[in-house]
């Protein structure tokens, strides 16, 4: 077995992080952690230093498999269902389905991201007035929620948990932190997320860290 090592950020904050670390540990793949505290008071250079000697994207998460460096939170992920494949549907159709989920989450709902930063021990008592093209994402991600629960039944995006759940379990913190009014298949998601064992490692780990990063704190006092 190769030695794994998965450096991440603050568990508070880093919904890239927190994403290959479910598919990890859901595909029940052992792997040493480690944190680099990312932002907050005196973030400088030599934090940039310390995330660019671990990731070539100058990025986390980045996951280490003996020499070898996988980078991108969606390939780590992929790399999982390598070793485990229950982490996508088993149906070629459906697994492409998730596919295509998981991808969409990667690489959009970029308004969605800008405006609701993970900030996973906060709770918003009223919920800011959204920008246009935020309300435009997350309309577009009750569309997705619905069609995939109508579909497939639930608990989970697929039915069963798959890497899919993974790419959006950050987005079910971020609608409960900024109060954002539930459709009953976001509802049903968000729980689902809520109740998960491995899920609730994250968050009390996330509760407990000492680190507060300011400029996410600040949004929308
Ligand atoms: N596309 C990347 C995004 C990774 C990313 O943006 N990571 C953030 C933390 S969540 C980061 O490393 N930021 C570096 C920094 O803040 O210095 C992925 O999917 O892994």
């Amino acid at each position: 077995m190769p030695a794994l090592r998965l450096y991440i950020g603050n568990k508070n904050y880093s919904s890239w992080s927190m994403r290959p670390w479910l598919a990890l540990k859901w595909g029940g793949i052992a792997f040493e952690e480690q944190l680099i505290p990312l932002g907050g008071e005196g973030y400088g250079q030599s934090q940039i230093a310390a995330v660019r000697a671990v990731s070539p994207s100058g990025r986390v998460p980045s996951l280490h498999v003996d020499d070898a460096v996988i980078h991108e939170s969606i390939a780590i992920c992929e790399w999982a269902a390598e070793q485990a494949p229950s982490l996508w549907p088993a149906d070629a159709i459906t697994r492409a389905e998730a596919r295509s989920a998981a991808a969409e989450m990667h690489a959009g709902f970029a308004a969605l991201r800008r405006d609701l930063s993970m900030n996973i021990r906060r709770r918003l008592s009223s919920q800011p007035a959204w920008p246009q093209d935020t309300q435009a994402d997350l309309a577009q991600l009750n569309a997705l929620w619905d069609r995939l629960y109508a579909k497939h039944g639930g608990p989970f995006l697929f039915g069963a948990r798959s890497i899919a759940d993974a790419m959006y379990a950050p987005v079910a913190t971020r609608l409960r932190t900024y109060g954002v009014p539930l459709h009953a298949a976001a509802k049903s998601f968000c729980d689902a997320i809520f109740a998960d064992a491995t899920f609730q490692a994250w968050e009390r780990a996330a509760e407990a860290e000492p680190w507060s990063i300011e400029q996410t704190e600040a949004l929308y006092r």
